[in-house]
């Protein structure tokens, strides 16, 4: 009986033995395996997060470049370029005047077109009589020159220089055809008499000549007579080119 007790103890003891170490390594084989299948998902999750925000980042960017490209520029355009259905040209740093620190307002005209102190200025190849040099200007979204100054009449001097031919005519925007000797702008302001540029190295302008139409000559053109460009009246009949004017386009850029 005794030894039966001893051996059954014994077993016992084996089984209690065995489950403990069995108890005891399945615990460590935990403590073992924890860090290797959790940890590194736990890490891997700012990694994940810190990619999504530099990848939002990146886009809101990518969003806020584009939107302040689009909004950099103002482009003021004049109805009458609208209409004309002529493209600015892009402003160039010569166009260009700080408003404030922070924008610059910068001047533009259709293509095609010449300019000058935030005017535009188109010197047409066709030639036309001075009524229909009129409409043609005005159908361009702009009218003949009116010239109000000495800076204005030596760019067009500038501009007639540069053009081949010795002896060139240019109608402008101005006539005595109601009264004679009355002479008018198109935009119906009297000629200030302070600021005119009439020739006088062939004969002195305006003579209202007589010879080629009875009517005498009510129109004025720019002429270009070998070096010397001036002023002459001449018969509004006559078919010469002419130069068209209109305010410039505007710009401001945002720095
Ligand atoms: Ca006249
Ligand atoms: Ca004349």
């Amino acid at each position: 009986m005794d030894n039966e007790y001893i051996t059954l103890q014994k077993h016992t003891d084996s089984i209690y033995t065995s489950i403990n170490i069995t108890r005891n390594c399945h615990s460590k084989d935990q403590q073992v395996d924890k860090p290797l299948k959790e940890t590194p998902i736990t890490k891997q999750w700012p990694k994940i997060l810190l990619t999504i925000l530099l990848i939002l980042s990146l886009a809101a960017n990518v969003v806020l470049a584009v939107f302040l490209i689009f909004k950099s520029t103002e482009l003021h355009i004049p109805a009458h370029f609208q209409s004309s259905n002529k493209f600015l040209n892009k402003p160039t740093l010569d166009h260009c005047s700080h408003l404030n620190n922070s924008s610059l307002e910068c001047t533009a005209c259709p293509e095609g077109w010449l300019q000058h102190n935030k005017k535009c200025y188109f010197f047409s190849t066709d030639s036309m009589n001075w009524t229909a040099s009129r409409d043609f200007c005005i159908t361009l979204g702009g009218h003949l020159v009116i010239i109000e100054s000495k800076a204005e009449q030596k760019f067009l001097e500038t501009v007639l220089r540069s053009k081949e031919g010795r002896r060139l005519s240019y109608w402008i925007g101005l006539n005595d055809i109601i009264t004679e000797g009355a002479w008018y702008w198109v935009n119906n302001v009297p000629l200030d008499g302070s600021i005119t540029y009439w020739g006088k190295a062939i004969i002195q302008q305006p003579e209202d000549w007589k010879g080629e139409n009875t009517s005498g000559e009510d129109c004025a053109k720019l002429f270009k007579y070998s070096s010397s460009i001036e002023w002459h009246d001449d018969s509004c009949q006559k078919e010469h080119a002419n130069v068209c004017e209109t305010v410039s386009g505007m710009l401001k850029v945002y720095m």
